[in-house]
């Protein structure tokens, strides 16, 4: 009797050791997935996010501000430009009167100067200037200071917000400074070399 475990006793620990094998590699797979799934969750999170803490991203940010002044050469509002990492976010901000009703082109341009009340050819042309490439719709531009135009509600007020990548913040601002000008009528997009969009009647330095 004791040389020999029966038969049956040898088939049950066999049985047992099977048994346990198998529990151990199922546990094995159920840690296993959750920690799959982590480093998944982690990249497939945006890098900003990841790297993120609150708001601490923010100054790093390039920004540039500047009063807009109408064609007598009294404040009428505001632009603000946030430099993120993929292009600027544009902000123009105009109280009530401040531009007739409609659309409105409006561009950066190249020189930081609006010294020239109501003319506004002191800012220069447009920052980056293409010959013969001005327009969004242009197939041989569009040049970097180019924007979509803005509306001014029948009040004469506009809130109008814009993205730009065609052109980064440091060469707006560079050594002559940028400016935001407003033309009197609509940009075609096309049309050399403002589009068709008439006089200036706004003049913002930015800085
Ligand atoms: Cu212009």
């Amino acid at each position: 009797m004791s040389r020999f475990l029966p038969l049956s006793a040898a088939v049950a620990s066999i049985a047992i050791v099977f048994a346990c094998t198998q529990q151990t590699s199922d546990a094995q797979q159920d840690t296993a997935t959750p920690d799959e799934d982590m480093s998944e969750m982690q990249a497939d999170m945006p890098p900003s996010e990841a790297d993120m803490s609150g708001s601490e991203s923010l100054p790093s940010m390039m920004r540039a501000t500047g009063d807009l002044m109408g064609d007598d050469g009294n404040t009428i509002g505001s632009v603000n430009m946030i430099e993120g990492p993929n292009g600027i976010v544009m902000e123009v901000s105009i109280d009530e009167g401040g531009l007739t009703p409609g659309w409105h082109a409006i561009h950066i341009h190249q020189t930081g100067d609006c010294s020239d009340t109501g003319e506004y050819t002191a800012s220069g042309g447009h920052v980056g200037k293409i010959d013969g490439g001005h327009g969004l719709l242009n197939p041989n531009g569009p040049e970097p200071g180019d924007l979509p135009n803005l509306y001014a509600f029948e009040d004469g007020s506009v809130n109008f917000e814009t993205f730009t990548d065609l052109v980064v913040l440091s060469d707006v601002m560079d050594d002559d400074g940028g400016a935001i000008i407003i033309h009197e009528g609509r940009d075609d997009h096309m049309s050399q070399p403002i589009g068709g969009a008439g006089g200036r009647v706004a003049c913002a330095v930015v800085q």
